[in-house]
């Protein structure tokens, strides 16, 4: 047999997987057929159980939700590795492909689309939100909260988008957990340092926001089971701001998943692999509703009142990223596959307007061997950066786009980040890189040097000078602000790293309601809402870390309650 079908065909018939009396697929999350998979073969938690303990298990990820099965296991055609889109494990998959993905736009297929909206309505409800990442679920739950009935639409078939991968954590300040830590920070502060790591041209009104409502972000994502204890430092900070999971796991797994389990109990329509291609609006420009591609039932319409658009960025789409930035062509993304575009291009065709869209931001350490990016975390809480002459060249913890520029000046257009077990042990997201077999490691720093080939006494020196300024308090050569910690516990470790693409700044323009603006009149277009890497304005021209979880639950929360109280007044 080629396919799964084909030997699922021979055990049974079609009744063993489809539900025959509906004359196809149950519905484009492929419910019924899922429980199929899980009743005869376990679901993911089992399997994982299952799997040997010394390689990396197909069926344990830090994916949220619940994973459908057929995410990778496909029917009528060849299976792929969803992890493939990112990493690349080369599980031997029964009746497996290879994973790739073509871009299609979202104007494709217009006479199908066309026909679609002839045929008229199929479903009703009062608001529609695009996109199941950190904003489009936080919109969810606070949409539903204030009582509209909503319906969220995700194109891929896991969901959490970018969210899911955010590691170093959300950016808040005056916060509880700040005053436990004997932390001192200010809402000021943290306005001024988002202005100046923007170059000054974000939108200072959607700054105050975004500052101004994060400690009550944290709060309201603790009052429905979240823990943001933990807290470090980011490039670009003035103080340690970045709250995350005790122990320093990645925050946005965490946060997506809890957002989701929310969302779900809280009785949100959850549509995987339901793409929307276009939002529809009457002759007055109003929003009516959008125009989605289920993946397995075809095109179909929903009205709608209100629409959010929390459909992320398109850093995974480098001819775009080219287009607007040159320099970025050919390099590597840390983004989700996801991450193309759609959310702006069906904003453009409802008339919005954008802004910025020309700032594209690398993160400085993405590990080509792993498919990973290199939480900032792990230099906030004290990893240095050397070259390959076993030297530093910067200060760790500046901001991205002059890391980034750093690192491409380097020998090889990639560096080392270098640490220590104490370093190890402050932080848990670094046991997903060493599971990954990505870490070199030495019992001395000598040991490391020969691992990753720099000159062993030049990186002895290297360390042995750091120590002595984080001794002294002050990096005499760099004047890097944080120095936590000496690089003193044994054993040592290093990553090659160079910079990847990873957050693209600009996007639909929005007002302090997260009111998408009109690029005709300069008004918001009634009933159309947008939050999260979609939009641009918060950021200005360059993001810094832990500022966009900020973002897309404060301005998801938002965006959720406004989009229903539109609703509601309709
Ligand atoms: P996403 O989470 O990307 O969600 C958008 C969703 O919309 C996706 O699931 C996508 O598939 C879906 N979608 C797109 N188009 C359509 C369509 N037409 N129809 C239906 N669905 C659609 N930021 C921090 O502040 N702190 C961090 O520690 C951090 N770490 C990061 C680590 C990594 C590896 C990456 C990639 C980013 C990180 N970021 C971090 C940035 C941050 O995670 C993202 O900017 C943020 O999560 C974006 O959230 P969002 O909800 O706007 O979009
Ligand atoms: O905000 C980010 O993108 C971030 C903190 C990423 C990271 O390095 O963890």
């Amino acid at each position: 047999p080629e396919v799964l079908a084909d030997f699922h065909g021979e055990m049974g018939s079609c009744d063993s997987c489809h539900v025959s009396d509906k004359g196809g697929v149950s519905d484009d999350n492929l419910s019924h057929e899922n429980a199929q998979c899980v009743s005869c073969h376990g679901d993911l938690k089992e399997l994982a159980a299952a799997a040997p303990k010394d390689k990396v298990s197909p069926h344990k990820s830090h994916l949220i939700g619940e994973i459908a099965c057929t995410s990778c296991h496909k029917g009528h055609e060849k299976s792929v590795t969803y992890c493939d889109a990112c990493h690349s494990f080369g599980f031997d998959m029964p009746y497996g492909g290879k994973w790739e993905r073509k871009f299609v736009p979202v104007d494709a297929d217009k006479a199908a689309q066309d026909k679609a909206i002839a045929a008229g309505v199929k479903e009703t409800t009062d608001v529609v939100v695009i996109g199941s990442g950190g904003a489009g679920l936080a919109a969810a739950v606070s949409a539903r909260d204030a009582g509209a009935k909503v319906i969220l639409l995700e194109k891929e078939p896991v969901p959490g988008g970018n969210t899911k991968l955010a590691a170093g954590g959300m950016n808040a300040a005056e916060t509880k957990a700040q005053t436990k830590l004997g932390i001192e920070d200010k809402k000021q502060i943290m306005i001024d340092d988002t202005m100046k790591g923007g170059r000054n041209i974000n939108d200072p009104e959607l700054v105050k926001v975004l500052a101004n409502n994060s400690s009550d972000s944290i709060d309201w994502l603790t009052s429905m089971g979240a823990d943001m204890t933990d807290v470090g430092r980011m490039g670009g900070a003035s103080v340690n701001r970045s709250h995350r999971p005790t122990g320093g796991a990645g925050v946005g797994a965490h946060v997506a998943q809890v957002l989701w389990d929310n969302a779900v109990k809280r009785g949100t329509d959850i549509r995987l692999n339901s793409r929307v291609v276009r939002i529809l609006e009457d002759t007055k420009g109003n929003v009516t509703g959008v125009l989605v591609k289920g993946e397995y039932t075809g095109y179909y319409i929903i009205k709608a009142d209100a629409v959010v658009i929390a459909a992320g960025g398109f850093a995974k789409n480098n001819d775009r990223v080219a287009k607007y930035d040159p320099k970025l062509k050919g390099f590597k993304a840390t983004n989700h596959p996801g991450a193309t575009g759609d959310g702006l291009d069906v904003a453009l065709q409802a008339g919005a307007a954008t802004r910025d869209l020309e700032f594209i931001q690398a993160h400085p350490t993405y590990s080509p061997a792993g498919g990973v990016m290199i939480t900032e975390a792990v230099r906030g809480n004290g990893a240095i950066v050397v070259n390959r002459e076993g030297n530093r060249f910067m200060n760790e913890i500046t901001t991205r786009d002059k890391a980034s520029a750093a690192i491409l000046q380097q020998k090889g257009e990639s560096a080392y980040l270098v640490f220590d077990d104490s370093i190890r042990k402050s932080l848990k997201a670094i046991e997903g890189y060493v599971h990954l077999n990505i870490v070199k490691e030495g019992k001395t720093v000598e040991e490391l040097a020969k691992q990753i080939d720099v000159p062993a006494a030049e990186l002895a020196k290297t360390i042995t000078a750091y120590n002595g300024f984080v001794k002294s308090g002050k990096d005499a050569q760099f004047e890097r602000p944080n120095l936590p910690r000496e690089l003193a516990v044994a054993p040592f470790y290093a990553l090659e790293i160079a910079p990847a693409v990873h957050h693209t700044m600009g996007g639909v323009v929005i007002d302090t309601k997260a009111e998408v603006k009109s690029e005709k009149t300069g008004k918001p277009i009634q009933g159309l809402y947008a939050a999260g890497e979609v939009t641009g304005g918060v950021h200005g021209a360059n993001r810094l870390g832990g500022n966009a979880v900020s973002d897309i639950v404060t301005y998801g929360r938002i965006a959720g309650a406004e989009a229903a109280k539109f609703a509601k007044d309709h």
